[in-house]
């Protein structure tokens, strides 16, 4: 059995929690409130932001003959950060003022962490269970929205056949990765996977209940709000 079915098999109740989430469930069933989901389009747009550098970094660690992959899923993401304005656009959502979650920060520097400070085997596997915890997540939202729905592109992004055929690949690569592994090194892998899942599950839990940072209940002057200030002032 290759290493990705084994672990989601390992996973299973984990997985299963991720895809009966209220978030998926109730966009699917059409009674997702509109401002939950525009919490959700907007920290994921910085989280979708966040992974190019991420892939930078995991290409730049690529043997030779994994560089084309990461360099076709850098131009894919700059095409999904196209989708994200135009559908911000089309709903009123504003992308500009927002701060990332406590969620989305944590998440995102795991993200980094792995691909600048692990080997490329353990930050290939968080790409990979990303990538197809999004995949399935969207097919289940897929299952009760209608194609003429406005939240329907990023349903058809992650879940149409282009995006099942990249994950197909990811998966194939992830599993020879770990055939070439020893035995700790797997572990470490296997480790990584869940960690992975669990933060997808923190990431529609936080945008489903809106929560931002614990402790703080409204935002003050942002950085750039001050740089502006100091601009203006013309110091
Ligand atoms: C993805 C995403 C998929 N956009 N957001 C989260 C929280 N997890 C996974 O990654 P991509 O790069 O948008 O396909």
């Amino acid at each position: 059995m290759g290493f990705c079915r084994r672990q989601l098999d390992r996973l299973q109740p984990l997985w299963q929690h991720m895809l009966e989430h209220p978030f998926l469930v109730e966009a699917r069933d059409g009674t997702l409130d509109e401002t939950v989901f525009a919490s959700w389009l907007r920290q994921d747009y910085l989280f979708v932001r966040a992974a190019l550098p991420f892939q930078g970094a995991l290409l730049a660690r690529a043997p030779v003959r994994e560089r084309d992959a990461h360099a076709v899923a850098i131009h894919a993401l700059q095409e999904e950060l196209e989708l994200f304005r135009e559908r911000a656009r089309a709903l009123g959502i504003e992308l500009e003022d927002v701060r990332p979650s406590l969620v989305n920060h944590a998440y995102v520097q795991f993200l980094l962490a792995t691909a600048h400070g692990r080997s490329y085997p353990e930050g290939h596997t968080v790409l990979y269970v990303a990538e197809k915890a999004y995949h399935e997540s969207w097919k289940v939202v897929r299952e009760g929205l209608d194609a003429s729905h406005p939240w329907w592109p990023f349903v058809e992004n992650w879940s149409g056949e282009a995006f099942a055929a990249f994950v197909r690949d990811l998966e194939a690569r992830q599993d020879r990765l770990a055939g070439g592994a020893g035995s700790a090194l797997r572990t470490e892998m296997a480790e990584l996977f869940e960690t992975t899942v669990r933060y997808e599950i923190a990431f529609w839990e936080m945008a489903y209940s809106a929560s931002g940072w614990p402790g703080i209940v409204r935002d003050w002057t942002t950085v750039e709000e001050e740089a502006e200030e100091i601009d203006a002032e013309g110091r």
